[in-house]
């Protein structure tokens, strides 16, 4: 098999990097270890920023994402038994989220991939990356990298590793040619899927002693919640009732204010991470997404910053295949990363903001409380907050 670029996973980054290239005549092919019917229904990501929501629209794959995503101007601070609205119609108008699955997201652009005739081989087990590096690794004649899987093999000129935290491309990086920047967090999030209906018309982010809590939604009848955990936490570990216990002494901290129950139908434990390696290009190797760089999920970035590294990789593959340029590419990388550890230090921030932490002194404790008032009664930091959380605008746009 030959085609131009060669893709593993059909997460978000991949599948999007699919569709943009076929929309500017890229030939690709899509390689996911996993089953479609998996990756259709991986509950992950739920919040897409404003310039997320513009390039699916502008990738064919906006109409039921407008169609059964919820626009939201605001979101929620709850912490010393009052809530604080963040309005972002107030502080960054003609700018929102939209609250969408990311699992529609992916099965939109599976979808559009399948009808624009882009291949997508699911169940792809074992697959090796070849000959990506060498001498004058871009320029035309340079070396062409290959994969192989089973007892195929495909030739390409590119190869693009979208196959998130755990998978082959980043490893497949000599460790001496990367460098690594890595926090981690002393707790997790437990988080489940509830047939019930939203009890807050927008995301509330509660902070507590009892530690953070997250009310955010999928639709009208299904709500989604997370809860500050210890590290080693299991699913199994919390009963229903446990949960549903600890949800409502947590967000049930202000007047009037009932959470409305119902039945659980996921249970998932996330591990909390700041992750990110540079240069997230290697020769022909180019790496977007999870891949590159994981966040901490309390500022709902991982997807938004994978979209927006698509956006780039997308056009300098895109350039260079009309002009023979190798400008964009040899500016992937650093382009990326201007973008990456922005969205870091505001996905850092807010977990610093928002989450209880253990072997904190009184003192340590005033400060996070004094920072969470500071940014709900200044208008510059509430703005800040409101930029970075609705999305921060793209280089080109
Ligand atoms: P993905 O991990 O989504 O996709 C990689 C694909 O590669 C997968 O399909 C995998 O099966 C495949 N793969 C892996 N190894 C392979 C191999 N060797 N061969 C072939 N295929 C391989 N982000 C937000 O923006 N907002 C949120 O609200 C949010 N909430 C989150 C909640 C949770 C619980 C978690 C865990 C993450 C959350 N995230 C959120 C982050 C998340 O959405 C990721 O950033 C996003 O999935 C990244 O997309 P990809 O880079 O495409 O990686
Ligand atoms: C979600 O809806 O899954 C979600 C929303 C906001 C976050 C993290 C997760 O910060």
């Amino acid at each position: 098999m030959r085609t131009r670029v060669a893709i593993i996973g059909a997460g978000p980054a991949g599948l999007l990097l699919a569709l943009l290239l076929h929309r500017s005549g890229v030939d690709a092919v899509v390689l996911e270890r996993r089953s479609r019917a998996y990756c259709e229904s991986r509950v992950r990501a739920g919040v897409l920023e404003q310039g997320t929501v513009d390039t699916l629209t502008e990738a064919g794959v906006g109409d039921r994402m407008r169609a059964e995503g919820h626009v939201h101007h605001g979101i929620e601070l709850r912490f010393g038994g009052r809530g604080h609205r963040i309005a972002f119609e107030d502080l960054v108008p003609g700018r929102a989220i939209t609250v969408y699955g990311q699992q529609e997201v992916v099965k939109d652009l599976i979808a559009a991939n399948l009808e624009a005739g882009v291949e997508i081989r699911f169940e792809v087990e074992d697959i090796a990356l070849h000959d990506f590096t060498g001498p004058g690794d871009a320029a035309p004649g340079g070396p062409a990298p290959h994969l192989t899987f089973g007892t195929e093999r495909l030739d390409c000129d590119f190869i693009a590793g979208c196959d998130g935290f755990h998978g082959v491309s980043r490893a497949s990086i000599p460790a001496d040619r990367l460098r690594v920047f890595e926090k981690t967090y002393p707790f997790a999030w437990l988080g489940i899927l509830a047939d019930t209906a939203p009890s807050a018309p927008e995301l509330v982010y509660a902070a507590s002693e009892r530690g953070f809590s997250l009310h955010s939604m999928r639709s009208d009848h299904v709500s989604r919640f997370y809860l500050q955990v210890p590290p080693d936490t299991r699913p199994e570990d919390w009963t229903h009732d446990a949960i549903w216990a600890e949800l409502k002494a947590r967000h049930e901290t202000v007047p009037g204010f009932t959470l409305t129950t119902g039945p659980i139908t996921a249970v998932d434990v996330a591990a909390m991470r700041s992750f990110v390696v540079e240069p997230m290009r290697f020769g022909r190797l180019l790496l977007a997404g999870d891949a590159a760089h994981i966040v901490p999920p309390t500022g709902a970035k991982g997807l938004n910053l994978a979209v927006a590294d698509v956006r780039v990789l997308a056009r300098a593959l895109g350039e260079y295949y009309r002009t023979g340029t190798t400008a964009g590419l040899d500016a992937y990388s650093a382009t990326c990363l201007r973008r990456v550890w922005r969205v870091q230090h505001f996905s850092w921030w807010m977990t610093s903001l928002l989450h209880a932490f253990e072997g904190t002194d009184d003192y340590d404790r005033r400060l996070q409380r004094a920072q969470l008032e500071a940014v709900v009664g200044s208008r510059a930091q509430a703005t800040a907050l409101a930029e970075n959380y609705v999305g921060l605008p793209y280089e080109d746009e």
